[in-house]
């Protein structure tokens, strides 16, 4: 392999006409876009502990009334990618949400979507399209892609919610923007993972062979998802990865289109070694206590604390609890498989 031409190989009088012209070389900065091998990455494998994230989530409840913030969130920002570009990955948004009892998260639209993973609380609950879902500990509730959703709190104490946004793609592709609307006319009746999609693996017949609705199912209540882990876990080898993926039950596939939803089992005493994979990730503690070990770094995780994982990257992770450790993913595999350049690597 040869080596490239430097910017400073060039005439200075050549190099200034370029500008003055918004023309750039490619070759000296080739290599750059194009490393060898592995991708150049910024994202700094580390974790969020919520020991240190809820008492200044608390402090902006009293801070800052939510009519002065539409959403009271404190964002998990990784600082290899610049504090101000709120990426916990390149892709991947994440955000800690506050809401008060009585109050409410006025109702829009947006480009972006994203997910609610429920940390803390009751009483809590999220409308999409005036269908209410309760969120209880370890939900997982969707927002996609322009359908109206806002936020109430009909309980007692703080409920606390993690955020999963694929902001930083839409905004990057200059199509982030949002819609404020009149609080919706909420329908009087459970969400459809009690009724109409109750159980995996049976859909409504009405309108089967027709094009149905892109996202049927928003809210996965946590109690469906660890039960159907632990009964994975029975027939899945120690040191396997026991991990259900959340995807939509008409069509199978991730359930929605930029970034992949997953929840994780490990068994006490656990390692597992995933798939060394393209996409990057974040794993969020939904119970137990554990380590990672990611590209080399060592990573402590307790509940509720939030880890980071570059793309590309070598990953160990182990309970070192007593207890069953469970995780929720994150990771933006669906849209590098939809722009054709999602691998896995196996060692
Ligand atoms: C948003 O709509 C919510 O609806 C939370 O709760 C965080 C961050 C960026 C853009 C939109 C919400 C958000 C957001």
């Amino acid at each position: 392999m040869s080596e490239l031409g430097k910017l400073e190989d060039l005439p200075l009088d050549y190099r200034n006409n370029l500008t003055a012209q918004n023309l750039v070389p490619l070759w000296p900065a080739l290599r750059a876009a194009l490393p060898h091998g592995i991708p150049s990455r910024n994202t700094k494998p580390m974790v969020w502990k919520y020991s240190d994230i809820r008492p200044q989530l608390m402090l902006a409840g009293e801070l800052t009334p939510i009519e002065k913030a539409e959403r009271r969130v404190l964002v998990l920002a990784n600082p290899g990618l610049g504090l101000e570009n709120m990426q916990a990955t390149p892709t991947i948004y994440i955000g800690m949400q506050l809401i008060l009892p009585g109050e409410t998260a006025p109702n829009h639209v947006h480009s972006p979507s994203a997910v609610r993973f429920v940390i803390e609380g009751n009483g809590g609950f999220t409308a999409v399209n005036g269908e209410k879902m309760p969120m209880e500990r370890g939900d997982l509730i969707l927002t996609p892609s322009g359908l109206w959703h806002e936020h109430g709190h009909e309980g007692d104490g703080p409920v606390v919610w993690l955020d999963a946004l694929d902001l930083p793609t839409v905004f990057a592709m200059e199509a982030s923007y949002c819609l404020e609307g009149d609080p919706q006319v909420i329908r009087n009746q459970p969400d459809a993972s009690q009724t109409t999609y109750r159980r995996s693996g049976l859909v409504p017949f009405a309108g089967l062979h027709q094009p149905r609705n892109k996202y049927p199912l928003k809210r996965f209540p946590w109690s469906e998802t660890r039960a159907a882990l632990e009964d994975l876990a029975t027939v899945t080898n120690t040191g396997q990865p026991v991990q259900l993926a959340y995807v939509n039950p008409e069509t199978g596939e991730s359930c929605m289109p930029v970034l992949g939803f997953s929840a994780i089992m490990l068994r006490p005493g656990e390692t597992i070694a995933p798939v060394r994979r393209s996409s990057s990730a974040v794993l969020h503690v939904i119970e137990g206590d554990g380590q990672a070990v990611v590209d080399g770094e060592e990573l402590s995780w307790a509940e509720n604390d939030t880890v980071a994982v570059p793309t590309h990257a070598v990953v160990k992770i182990r309970n070192t609890g007593k207890s069953p450790a469970f995780l929720f993913q994150v990771d933006d595999a669906p849209m590098q498989q939809k722009l054709g350049f999602f691998e896995e690597f196996p060692e």
